[in-house]
């Protein structure tokens, strides 16, 4: 059984999406995430496990290694496809309840902005870390965000904007948000944002990288 996880933990630490992936070439021939996650379940793992000694403890590796400069983001990528087949398997458990995240976090790039690749980054790493994570992509306005937040009271929003026009959005955001529901947490990040202006627009929380704003969100919610 453990040695189930410990391979699941391994195939997305590396990014082995399933067997016939040739990606990367010393996994070549073995089963990837999606065989193991399957394979997981039907030996009677439970899929809070897979979660939490599999899924989690491979994604903050992966989260820590880019931040240190040892992975990039293509490896990134690799294991966040690898962890989204892993979760193919598991996505009945989350909406039947039976595995229970750590909270609720809507990501969107703000209004103006078409930048993703940064963002989807962090949704992947924060839904790695264990919430439930509600992407609403790009381009998102400030009506959006706050209809998202009715639907989900209590969610963390997390904003990403990379031009430094769209800052502006994020900072109008921010304040709806503030304004509608002080308590709500907001995240910001992208190239362009540092802490400072994220103490100017009000926001709780700058992380450079993603890494830094799960372990902000586990110092909050543990
Ligand atoms: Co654009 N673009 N772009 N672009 N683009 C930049 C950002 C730019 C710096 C390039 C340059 O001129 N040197 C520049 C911005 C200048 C400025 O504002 N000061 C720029 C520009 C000007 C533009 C256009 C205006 C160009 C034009 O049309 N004239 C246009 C704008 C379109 C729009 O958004 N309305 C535009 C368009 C595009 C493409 C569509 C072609 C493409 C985007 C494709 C896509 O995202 N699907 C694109 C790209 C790829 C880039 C660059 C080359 C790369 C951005 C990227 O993906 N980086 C970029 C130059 C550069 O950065 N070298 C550039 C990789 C990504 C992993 O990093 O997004 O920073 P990043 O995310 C990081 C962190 O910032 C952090 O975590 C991620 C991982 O570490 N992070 C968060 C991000 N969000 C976070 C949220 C958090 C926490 C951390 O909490 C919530």
């Amino acid at each position: 059984m453990e040695v189930l996880l410990e391979n699941l933990l391994e195939a997305v630490e590396f990014g082995k999406v399933d067997r016939k992936s040739p990606y990367p070439p010393q996994m070549r021939e073995q089963d990837g995430a999606l065989e193991i996650t399957v394979n997981a379940l039907e030996a009677g793992i439970g899929p809070q496990s897979i979660l939490e000694e599999a899924l989690i403890p491979a994604m903050a590796k992966v989260g820590k290694k880019f931040s240190e400069n040892k992975i990039f983001v293509p490896q990134m990528l690799m294991s966040a496809k690898a962890m989204g087949a892993s979760m193919i398997g598991l996505k009945p458990y989350f909406v039947s309840g039976d595995i229970k995240t750590k909270g609720t976090f809507i990501i969107g790039t703000v209004k103006g902005d078409l930048h993703d690749i940064g963002k989807n980054l962090v949704s992947m790493i924060i839904e790695g870390g264990g919430w439930s994570v509600i992407d609403l992509g790009v381009d998102v306005s400030t009506e959006k965000f706050l209809t998202a937040l009715d639907e989900n009271p209590g969610a963390v929003i997390g904003l990403s904007a990379l031009l430094t026009t769209t800052m502006a959005n994020m900072e109008q955001t921010t304040k709806a948000i503030k304004e509608k529901s002080p308590n709500t947490l907001v995240l910001v990040g992208g190239a362009p944002v540092n802490m400072d202006f994220c103490k100017k627009i009000g926001a709780d929380f700058y992380a450079p990288e993603p890494q830094g704003s799960v372990e902000y969100l586990n110092s909050i919610f543990s």
